[in-house]
């Protein structure tokens, strides 16, 4: 994959559409298009970052369709090498004769991923850069969107890349101390190190903890919704849903397993899981159910409790609601009041947790169903820390894995550094710690690290 031939991909997705994009990407990419192109200006001397009108021709010579070429000449272009994006009528079989004339006329069919890898190759882009670019083509929201962009625009491998070349330089001058070990000298101060090393080590491990938090925003936020028995909760997800998600009906254990459906609030996706009723029961099945719904309560970042306003016997589940809440000191609670419209406006509700909510609500009506999903929206941001920070968040597994190594080691060499230990052995965590930073941004990459994140990336990407 790291050849320097010219490839070829179409790059929007497969079907058929208004127009698609074929990309041809390397040092032949103009040559390559030239010939399978008739029009009055020539591909080989277009002008960088311009456009041309003409007509791209199919495996046989004939016209196929007319078209656009974009030519881009290096190493200004994505790739970072010379580019040609020919646009077509997005009929799929004008698509498929386009790649077909394009491998005849000399380009090579693109591996999945290769695009972006080229750019990452070229020095376009680091790592996390290139796979923003894959991030933010899969986001749903306009939270993931951000994510994504940020990552790409090279705030977070800004600063990655800060921490690493300062304990470089120590880490330098300690490998130096190594090569005088007879001597007994220290060229990288002890203070200074143990000053920096801290640094990476709080830092890496601040940006670690930030991953749960990345993850939900990427994958859907948890919220569990729970309450007792027949409080309205399937109903609730239903409205909230705008869909009939979940079966309904006035009997008392209707929901058995939990109900999980991806909707939108705000600017999050947000998994949201409609669970067994919480009750003493002496049914198998539902006891199961039950289980499932204290799982969904403890991985919930909001927890959205339904309580039937109209009926003040109604159990409320306080117990397992704050043994999850103590547990992740991040959780907020919402508490919906529903069925308002047996009873009118619900005002002082006595609620024993803290970080929590009431919103009136009447899922029969609608009534409080958007209060609902903005009190939501502002729970969300604030169970993940987001409103407050709008730094860096990591939301990809790999960083999480390296920022956890990088501080893992950093700690290593804080505490040996403390505890007087020689420099040669404290080189080593020193260099593990360097190692898993570098590996973030790809300043220090393997062929297999590089085919292993590229290879997940579809073709023309
Ligand atoms: N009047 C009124 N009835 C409601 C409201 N929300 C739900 N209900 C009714 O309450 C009953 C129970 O609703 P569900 O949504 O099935 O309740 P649940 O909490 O999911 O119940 P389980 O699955 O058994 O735990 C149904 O008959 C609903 O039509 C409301 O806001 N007002
Ligand atoms: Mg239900």
């Amino acid at each position: 994959m790291t050849k320097n031939d010219t490839i070829c991909a179409i790059s929007t997705p497969p079907g058929v559409g208004g127009i698609a994009v074929a990309r041809v990407s390397g040092p032949d990419a103009r040559d390559v298009v030239q010939r399978i192109w008739r029009g009055r200006r020539a591909i080989t001397s277009a002008q960088a970052n311009t456009c041309l009108v003409g007509t791209v021709l199919d495996t046989c010579g004939e016209a196929l369709d007319q078209a656009v070429a974009t030519v881009f000449h290096a190493p200004h272009s994505f790739t970072g090498e010379d580019v040609v994006e020919v646009s077509v009528h997005g009929s799929r079989w004008v698509q498929q004769e386009l790649v077909m004339s394009l491998l005849k006329a000399g380009a090579r069919m693109a591996e999945a991923g290769e695009f972006s890898m080229r750019a990452f190759m070229s020095g376009r882009m680091d790592l996390t850069q290139a796979e923003a670019v894959a991030d933010l083509i899969a986001s749903t929201s306009r939270a993931t969107q951000r994510l994504a962009l940020r990552q790409m625009r090279g705030a977070f491998s800004d600063k990655i890349e800060r921490l690493r070349e300062e304990l470089l330089e120590l880490a330098a001058l300690l490998e130096l101390e190594l090569d005088f070990s007879e001597e007994d000298v220290e060229f990288a101060s002890r203070e200074r190190l143990m000053e920096l090393t801290a640094k990476v080590c709080d830092a890496t491990a601040r940006l670690a903890d930030g991953f749960s938090a990345g993850r939900a925003i990427r994958d859907g936020v948890p919220v569990a919704i729970v309450g007792a028995t027949n409080a309205g909760k399937s109903s609730i997800l239903n409205a909230l849903a705008d869909d009939e998600r979940a079966i309904v009906s006035d009997i008392h254990g209707t929901t058995r397993d939990v109900v999980e459906d991806l909707i939108s609030i705000g600017d999050y996706t947000v998994r949201l899981k409609d669970t067994a009723g919480i009750r003493h029961t002496t049914d198998t099945i539902e006891r199961l159910g039950i289980e499932r719904s204290r799982r969904a309560l403890q991985e919930a970042a909001v927890i959205l409790l339904v309580i039937d306003a109209s009926n003040s016997e109604a159990p409320v589940p306080w117990d397992d609601i704050l043994s999850a809440m103590a547990t992740s000191p991040h959780t907020r609670l919402v508490v919906a009041a529903n069925k308002s419209d047996l009873v009118g406006e619900i005002c002082n509700m006595d609620i024993p947790a803290e970080r929590a909510e009431v919103v009136s609500t009447s899922a029969l009506t609608g009534r409080g169903i958007d209060e609902l999903r903005s009190t939501l929206s502002s729970a969300i941001s604030a169970a993940l820390g987001t409103d407050a920070d709008s730094g860096v968040l990591v939301s990809n597994a790999r960083h999480y894995q390296a920022l956890r190594e990088a501080s893992a080691a950093a700690a290593r060499v804080l505490e040996a550094l403390q505890a007087g230990i020689p420099g040669d052995l404290v080189a080593q965590d020193l260099r593990e710690c360097l190692a898993a930073l570098g590996s973030i941004t790809g300043a220090i990459t393997t062929p297999e690290i590089l085919s292993t994140i590229f290879s997940r990336f579809c073709i023309g990407k």
